[in-house]
């Protein structure tokens, strides 16, 4: 398998869940500027979609959309315990909290990543990245590890890399302690700082 990624991207939760099940798989950094691959790959035919994260199977087939691709990992050993079997709640709240994630947090950050983007409209992006953090901080302020059954869990990959871009965004993590925490905690994770330190992010 090889992982298209952009450093610190939310392509570092695959990245994560990759070591976390202790497969062999090769990563390929994107430009998505450029669209271009660290290996001179066209990224643009690779995912006319033009993002990462990307997961290229062993048999060619391509792969998009993190919360699929989290969910396909975590399949590949399932005695990695990243996701429950499909069909049994705790498989549904993980796509729930997949789901959340995804369309509601991420997304709220997009304009505090755009060039084009103006004061006023970051400012508007950090309310709306508060009023979602309030909302995880909520769900862990019930004293849970992490977010499913108290196990680590793809949604726990992805909230992790998500909730950390605060630190980038000029937002205060520390406002949200529960949330603050969990970063901390995640961070902590020996296949956390294996993915990091081959995206570059650590010493
Ligand atoms: N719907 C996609 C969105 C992926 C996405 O937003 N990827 C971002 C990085 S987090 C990206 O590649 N953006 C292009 C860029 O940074 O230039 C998914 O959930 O996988």
């Amino acid at each position: 398998m090889k992982l298209y990624y952009k450093p610190g991207a939310c392509s570092l939760a695959s990245h994560i869940a990759l070591h976390e099940i202790g497969t062999e798989f090769d990563i390929d950094q994107v430009d998505t500027q450029a669209q271009k691959t660290e290996t001179g790959g066209d990224f643009g035919d690779i995912n006319p979609k033009g993002v990462v994260p990307v997961l290229k199977l062993d048999n060619g087939e391509v792969l998009t959309e993190g919360a699929a691709i989290l969910q396909y990992i975590a399949e590949q050993n399932p005695s990695a315990g990243l996701a429950a079997n499909a069909g049994t709640m705790e498989r549904t709240r993980v796509q729930e909290h997949l789901t959340y994630i995804s369309s509601e947090l991420h997304k709220s950050f997009g304009p505090l990543f755009a060039s084009s983007s103006t004061d006023e409209q970051k400012d508007t992006a950090r309310e709306n990245v508060a009023k979602k953090l309030d909302y995880v901080n909520s769900l862990l302020a019930d004293g849970r590890q992490y977010l499913v059954d108290n196990k680590f869990t793809v949604a726990d990959a992805y909230l992790f890399v998500v909730a950390n871009w605060a630190n980038f965004t000029n937002i205060d993590l520390s406002k949200w302690s529960h949330v603050a925490d969990f970063v901390k905690r995640v961070s902590a994770r020996e296949n956390v700082q294996r993915a990091m330190k081959a995206e570059g992010l650590l010493d």
